[in-house]
């Protein structure tokens, strides 16, 4: 710390203009020290690691804003067609050991930092994630940007900065506590505001009609939205794309001052409380009208922020070659809308249309929908957006009538050229009226009617989506629909989330190319039985073991075994993804435990098993799940019989920087959802990828990781999502036999064996017709034998060492297809029509 402030003080090492770029480390040493001085943000002559972190940030990003600027000028000059994902949810996580090691400068810091008195491991460690996003969603749109810069397309993200990310959980008595995370409470150094990108986004007012019959929306209430931008470094290339946030304001002009002056504080900034509240949170509840209002003004503010912002880039390239001819739009920009979250993309880009570039309708519908993509990444029918008319009508006057033109154009297109599909229509229609008192606009419907192009997120997904859910769409445009098999990016989840591991592969394929050509990690199969590779695998595997459960008694307190065999369940707690079925395995497991006499005991394969995840705040049997969770672990981790053999851990606030501890450190997953429910799944990825084996069902992505890498090499049970349907109406027809295991696992929750707290709501969800209005929806009683045989073969096979080192091996080299690599260079080519456009 003594070099650090002198550096930072003595005016000879500090460059006097611009930092030179320069890899040196003792250059970058002198820049950090530079930002400490210059770009002060605490007191002078302070160099803790958070001063260092914020100094290390800002010379980082010096790197990035001259690739970032010559990446924009680069498409500006080249003009080609550009794609812009618009998402509600970005789950970027950290950004730092991200871009030193997209930039490959990585240990040029590490040396700089150490010049400095500091530890680059214990600097990243500093920095707050950035959770704007829920899940797999969001995330899935983060590694998207990472592909796309990384393949050096021209794309952009944009989204909405929120001020307060997605809640952090802490575990308490009582179960999961929210609190808000206020990752901006400092500032953050990747974003940069951009004071001149600014547009007027309306809302309320009403529909004027000119003698002519022009139609104008015009009154309500007028938010700014402010441009934010974070660069997306590609992986080693030039390119660095844009993630545009928006944030909303009022302008100066709505504070009123007179009012102010008349003690009216309240009054007088109302629209300056009206915009804060846009951007303060993601999804906000949802269940009060003014909660829906709010959502929707949220997805509003970011469709109609980003397309004037998409339009007045399409409009100033033109204006440097040709005349405007908006039939060209469609050839410059794609537009990916990222689930039905941002639909109003569409009636939006119909209204700047028409009503300010003075297109007619068939005009403006041709380009919109020659525009407009649509992911659909879900088939759970709660999740599929409705919004009510009245809230639409009154928020968003002009997009209604919109939106009733199409569905009236919908229909005429019906009645006059498919006949045969008119008894199809109420179900088909974007307005769904039949209830008249709470008429409704259905978003994927709108969202399937105007998009050029509709996919899901895995083979299984893609094919549910057109044999159920819009079977009638695919008889109208049956090449409308795709496939886009998700995938993650190997960069944040192997390449820097497990140096150890990486190192190994690139020794034992002698290239690092599989960083951006993950398909050639298939070359490890042929050393799948080699034994020197076998014994550095496991050492790898074993430190990255040893690193989770030091991270594991720091957030719990609770000591783990590293040679006990490491399984894993991270992700949004929910009944279809079936936390509850691993915890009744792990109850069922340590009630056999008990049965068995100490020598029986000992032949046991040791067991740790972990899971962690968020509840949404009001769904009560989630957070009744994590806090059983919590009860198991407490009398199973202090039982002093059973310890050695089995421990039940909650890992808190699961988030993105967790999961980079968590899966490198992970030898079973588990991905056990009710086949047919999880679109995708992208964890399992990131888990197989990490040489974890799997324990799941055949749902979402689960069936083509297991095509892969070899149905040996993956741990199947439980029904297919092609008998659900028949076991479900088995099931309400009271023809379900309960295995005796599972009734002995519920019995003993409801004993009272693991705490006083009222589990009978929770179990009582598994029994005959309560729950989600059928018993036992998720089917976890018909699939838990299955379950409980898998997890034996999970033991056996663990106790094979080197069959089990085999495995996982054979997980890793068949990981190649889920690189998001191959994902994005699909939308590009099938969906976008997009090509590389590398920065010379
Ligand atoms: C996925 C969502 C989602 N699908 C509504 N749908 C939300 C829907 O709060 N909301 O309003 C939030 C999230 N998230 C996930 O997408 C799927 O469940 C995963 O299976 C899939 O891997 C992921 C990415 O495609």
């Amino acid at each position: 710390k003594e070099t650090v402030t002198t550096a930072a003080n003595d005016g000879s090492k500090v460059p006097a203009v611009a930092h030179p770029l320069a890899e040196e480390s003792s250059e970058i040493a002198s820049n950090i020290a530079y930002h400490a001085q210059y770009s002060p943000h605490f007191s002078p002559l302070k160099f803790d690691p958070e001063q260092a972190y914020y100094a290390t940030a800002e010379s980082v990003r010096d790197f990035l804003i001259q690739r970032w600027n010559e990446t924009y000028l680069h498409f500006h000059k080249v003009d080609p067609k550009q794609t812009y994902y618009l998402s509600m949810e970005y789950l970027q996580g950290r950004a730092l050991t991200n871009a030193i090691g997209n930039l490959n400068i990585r240990d040029a810091y590490a040396d700089a930092l150490n010049k400095l008195g500091h530890e680059l491991e214990e600097i990243v460690e500093q920095e707050k994630d950035a959770a704007l996003g829920n899940g797999g969603l969001g995330r899935l749109a983060s590694c998207f940007l990472d592909s796309m810069a990384t393949l050096n397309l021209p794309a952009w993200g944009y989204g909405l900065r929120y001020r307060y990310g997605l809640f952090r959980q802490r575990i308490s008595k009582e179960g999961q506590e929210e609190a808000a995370e206020d990752w901006l409470e400092k500032f953050s150094p990747w974003e940069v505001v951009r004071h001149d990108i600014v547009y007027p986004v309306r809302f309320f007012g009403h529909v004027e009609v000119s003698p002519t019959g022009f139609r104008k929306w015009v009154g309500g209430e007028i938010i700014q939205a402010l441009a934010y931008d974070v660069p997306i470094p590609g992986y080693k290339t030039k390119n660095t794309i844009n993630l545009r946030l928006w944030e909303a304001k009022a302008s100066c002009e709505d504070f009123n001052l007179f009012q102010f002056n008349g003690g009216q504080y309240e009054s007088a900034a109302q629209l300056h409380s009206k915009a804060q509240q846009i951007c303060a949170v993601l999804y906000p509840g949802d269940a009060t009208e003014n909660g829906k209002i709010l959502r929707l003004k949220q997805q509003f503010f970011l469709c109609s922020a980003s397309l004037q912002d998409i339009i007045v880039r399409f409009k100033e390239r033109r204006a440097e070659k040709t005349a405007l001819q908006w039939s060209e739009f469609p050839n410059k920009v794609a537009v990916q809308l990222n689930d039905t979250h941002p639909t109003l993309a569409i009636p939006e880009l119909m209204r700047l249309l028409m009503d300010d570039e003075g297109l007619g309708w068939d005009e403006a519908w041709n380009v919109t929908t020659r525009t407009i993509a649509y992911t659909n990444h879900t088939v759970l029918p709660e999740a599929l957006e409705k919004w009510p008319q009245a809230i639409m009508t009154k928020l968003l006057p002009r997009h209604m009538e919109i939106i009733e033109e199409i569905d009236k154009r919908f229909m005429a297109m019906i009645h006059s050229s498919r006949t045969d599909m008119e008894s199809k229509l109420p179900s088909m229609r974007i307005l769904d009226s039949s209830n008249p008192e709470k008429p409704v606009v259905r978003m994927a419907n709108l969202c399937v009617v105007s998009s050029h192009t509709v996919n899901g997120v895995a083979q299984l997904h893609s094919d549910i989506l057109k044999s159920e859910l819009f079977t009638d769409y695919v008889s109208i445009w049956p090449a409308k629909f795709q496939n886009k098999t998700n995938g993650i990016t190997p960069r944040r989840w192997l390449r820097f989330c497990s140096p150890e591991l990486s190192d190994i592969i690139t020794k034992w394929l002698k290239t690092d190319r599989w960083i951006t050509n993950l398909d050639l990690l298939s070359g490890l199969r042929k050393f799948a039985d080699n034994e020197e590779l076998h014994s550095e695998w496991a050492q790898a595997k074993m430190a990255n073991k040893c690193r989770l459960a030091q991270y594991v008694l720091h957030v719990t307190g609770i000591a783990i075994d590293p040679n006990s065999l490491f399984d894993i369940q991270v992700k949004r707690i929910h009944e279809y993804k079936r936390q509850l079925l691993n915890i009744l395995g792990a109850v069922y497991r340590y009630k056999k435990l008990k049965e068995m006499s100490t020598e029986e005991r000992k032949k046991m394969t040791p067991r740790t098993i972990m899971l962690g995840g968020k509840a949404f705040a009001t769904y009560t049997n989630a957070k009744r799940i994590v806090k059983l969770v919590n009860d198991v672990g407490l009398v199973v981790n202090n039982d002093p019989e059973i310890n050695n053999y089995l421990k039940v851990v909650f890992i808190p606030n699961y988030n993105v920087s967790v999961a980079e501890m968590l899966i490198p450190g992970s030898e079973i997953s588990q991905h056990i959802s009710t086949a047919g429910m999880e679109a995708s799944g992208t964890s399992n990825m990131k888990f197989s990828l990490n040489g974890c084996l799997i324990i799941g069902t055949l749902d979402g992505a689960n069936v083509e990781i297991r095509e892969e890498i070899g149905e040996e090499n993956f741990f199947l049970f439980g029904a297919q999502a092609d008998e659900v349907p028949q076991l479900r109406k088995e099931r309400e027809a009271g023809l379900f036999k309960p295995d005796p295991r599972f009734e002995e696992a519920k019995k003993l929750i409801r004993s009272g064996a693991f705490g006083s707290y009222d589990y009978n709501p929770l179990l009582d969800s598994l029994e005959g017709n309560t729950g989600y209005g059928r018993g036992d929806y998720f089917l976890v009683g018909h699939d838990f034998p299955s379950y409980i045989d898998a997890q034996s073969r999970v033991d056996e096979a663990y106790e094979d060492r080197r069959r089990w080192l085999k495995m996982s091996i054979l997980s890793t080299a068949g990981s190649g297809k889920f690189s998001s690599d191959r994902t994005i260079s699909q939308y590009a080519k099938e969906i976008w029509d997009i090509k590389g456009c590398p920065v010379p």
